[in-house]
């Protein structure tokens, strides 16, 4: 047998030397390749659907970097989408959906069942990948959390503190769960078939679970990832789940053993020695470089970068940013990570 890739290593729980690497968000507009292709595809919404060209930005940053993992080329509001909800991207100014704020508007949501009409081509995209990617090379599929989908389903936008969706989780319990549950539903099914067209590991992203204080973050954070862990690991026993809460805070204890995710994602808010103390403690964690360093470089990163990977040299690490890279960082600043994170090693042996 082959041996196993690196990042599939980490996430079984073996410390290694050199810990896999990769970034959130790294196939994007800090890369002039990417906006190359995302001319050429139009618009947003047409480079996610077109499974060539997703394919392809996917590629970019493994071929510039040799990352260990490569994630699929998509986004957490297709699920809106292919549940029905309209959709757009303004320019310079981010996603626009139809806003959710009544029994009326839920009801207007289409079923489970048809989801794939619209996602086929995403499942087409990791097909293309798996047949692409270098052998070493782990491919990442991924969903939003139903929280933090529902944000933007209920809001029709990104908000700075998801106000609306608190709002109608207040004002309309039943609508806010039945939409929480259509979510969960359609993306054990939308994961599922990533798995099965060739994704090797599914991460779900709660970016912004930290809104969700005492109860509601067990409610509505913790219970869903729970049960689309179980569902999935159910299906697949074999493929490891990543969860991020970002900004969870102490929230991050316990969460891999509460839900059964494989790793847990940490945002650069926490400490790292700290959360190699308490969360590391469980199992493998990823993270947790500041992506600012990434525009600013120089010692500072340098520091910051040793800092992890020593904090987080005695387990499974992945080693990544707390969250995405941002598009005025400099590719030459992702290099000298890359290159930082092998020479702490290498001068620790
Ligand atoms: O063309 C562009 O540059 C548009 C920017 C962009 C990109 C590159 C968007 C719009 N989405 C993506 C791709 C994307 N989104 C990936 C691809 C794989 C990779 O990482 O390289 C992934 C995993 C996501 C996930 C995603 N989309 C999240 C969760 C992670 C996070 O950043 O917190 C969220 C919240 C979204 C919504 C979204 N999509 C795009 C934007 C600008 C946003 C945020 C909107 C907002 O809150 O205002």
């Amino acid at each position: 047998m082959a041996e196993q890739k690196i990042l599939l290593r980490a996430l079984a729980g073996e410390t290694q030397a050199v810990p896999p690497i990769w970034m959130m968000r790294q196939a994007g507009r800090y890369l002039p390749e990417y906006k190359a292709t995302r001319a050429q595809a139009g618009d947003f919404l047409s480079l996610c659907y077109n499974p060539d060209l997703a394919a392809e930005v996917t590629l970019q940053p493994i071929r510039r970097y040799g990352f260990d993992a490569a994630i699929l080329f998509a986004d957490i509001l297709l699920i809106p989408q292919a549940l029905g909800a309209d959709l757009w991207f303004v320019t310079g100014e981010g996603p626009r959906l139809s806003t959710l704020t009544s029994q009326a508007d839920f009801d207007k949501l289409g079923s489970v069942d048809n989801i794939h009409e619209t996602l086929n081509p995403i499942y087409e995209t990791v097909k293309i990948l798996s047949r692409e990617l270098p052998s070493e090379t782990t491919l990442i599929g991924f969903a939003g959390a139903p929280w933090t989908v529902a944000t933007y389903m209920i809001a029709g936008r990104g908000t700075p503190d998801q106000g609306p969706a608190h709002a109608l989780m207040q004002e309309n319990p039943a609508v806010f769960e039945a939409l929480l549950a259509r979510i969960t539903a359609a993306t054990i099914e939308y994961l599922s078939m990533q798995i099965d067209a060739g994704a090797e590991v599914v991460k779900i992203f709660d970016s912004w679970a930290g809104s969700l204080k005492g109860d509601t973050f067990q409610k509505y954070a913790l219970e869903p990832c729970r049960q689309i862990a179980a569902a999935l690991k159910e299906r697949h026993p074999d493929v490891p789940i990543i969860g991020f809460p970002r900004e969870a805070g102490e929230k991050y204890v316990g969460f891999a053993k509460a839900t059964g995710v494989d790793c847990v994602a940490l945002d650069n808010s926490v400490d790292p020695e700290w959360a190699a103390a308490h969360v590391q403690v469980d199992g493998c964690v990823q993270g947790n470089l500041a992506s600012r360093h990434m525009v600013t470089g120089g010692q500072e990163l340098v520091d910051d970068t040793r800092r992890i990977v020593r904090a987080f040299g005695k387990g499974a690490h992945i080693f990544n940013l707390g969250h995405g890279i941002t598009p005025d960082a400099d590719p030459d600043n992702v290099q000298l990570m890359i290159d930082t994170v092998r020479e702490t090693v290498a001068a620790a042996e």
